[in-house]
């Protein structure tokens, strides 16, 4: 097995003690952070999801996972994200109301900030006007971040816009959105301005949204 496999295989035992050391080590053998997280991490998550919907593994094992994905990319995010630099844009991002997951929201929001983003997390289950108390108050936002990982909370995506819109605050901010169900099609449905199936791909669409 691989180191990235190790990596992997911990995530998905839910093992933390073993993920940190493990991605030290993938980190001290010079392999590319990226790599670490797209191979090694991430994919972990897939399987825990697959066996979650095939009745093998339950809510606290996907805590456990997430926990432990969650050391992983912590120890990654300097590596990830560079600073310093002048803001290239201001966004806010939160996952939707009534929907807990963020590991997915974390790594977009890591993802923006290492292409020299300022980004303020409102963290999970974020009320559509808890998105518009934001805006109000950082009137220099360019760009509104919503993740909805269940099809139950994707209505919360569109509550968002409209409470955007309705704040009159629309034509002010590029509104992205993403998660697992979210896709083009429902993207263009609820007016989002664009929609990005991964972080890597979200970071490069905002640089594009601002410039
Ligand atoms: Co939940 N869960 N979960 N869960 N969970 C899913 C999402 C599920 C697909 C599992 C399954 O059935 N196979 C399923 C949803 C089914 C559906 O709606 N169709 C599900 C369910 C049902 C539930 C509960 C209802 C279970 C229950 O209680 N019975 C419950 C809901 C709680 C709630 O939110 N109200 C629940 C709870 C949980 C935990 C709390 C235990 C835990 C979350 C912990 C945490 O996040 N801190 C958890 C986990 C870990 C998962 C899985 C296994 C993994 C999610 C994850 O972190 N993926 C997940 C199965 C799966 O995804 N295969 C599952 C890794 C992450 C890197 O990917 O988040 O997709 P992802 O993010 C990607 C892209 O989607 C994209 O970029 C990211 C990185 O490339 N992206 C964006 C995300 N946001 C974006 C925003 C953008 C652009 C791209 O622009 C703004």
């Amino acid at each position: 097995m691989s180191l990235l496999d190790d990596i992997s295989s911990a995530v998905q035992r839910g093992k933390k003690k073993e993920v940190t050391p493990l991605v030290q080590q993938a980190l001290d053998e010079g392999i590319d952070p990226v790599e670490i997280l797209n191979e090694g991490l991430v994919p972990a998550m897939s399987v825990i999801g697959d066996k979650f919907s095939a009745g093998e593994v339950f809510v606290p094992e996907m805590l456990v996972a997430a926990r432990a994905m969650s050391a992983g990319t912590e120890l990654l995010k300097p590596y990830l994200v560079e600073s310093g630099n002048e803001p290239v844009g201001k966004a806010v991002i939160g996952t939707v109301q009534g929907d807990m997951h963020d590991i997915g929201k974390n790594l977009v929001r890591m993802m923006i900030e290492s292409k020299g983003f300022e980004i303020d997390d409102l963290g999970v289950d974020v009320a559509p006007e808890t998105f518009v108390s934001y805006l109000q108050e950082h009137e220099d936002t360019d760009l509104v971040c919503c993740s909805a990982l269940l099809t139950t909370t994707m209505p919360s995506i569109e509550a968002t816009i409209d409470a955007i819109e309705e704040a009159g605050l629309r034509d002010k901010v590029k509104i992205m959105v993403g998660g697992a169900p979210v896709t083009q099609d429902y993207a263009d449905k609820i007016g989002a301005d664009a929609y990005t199936p991964d972080a890597g791909a979200a970071a490069n669409r905002a640089l594009e949204l601002v410039s």
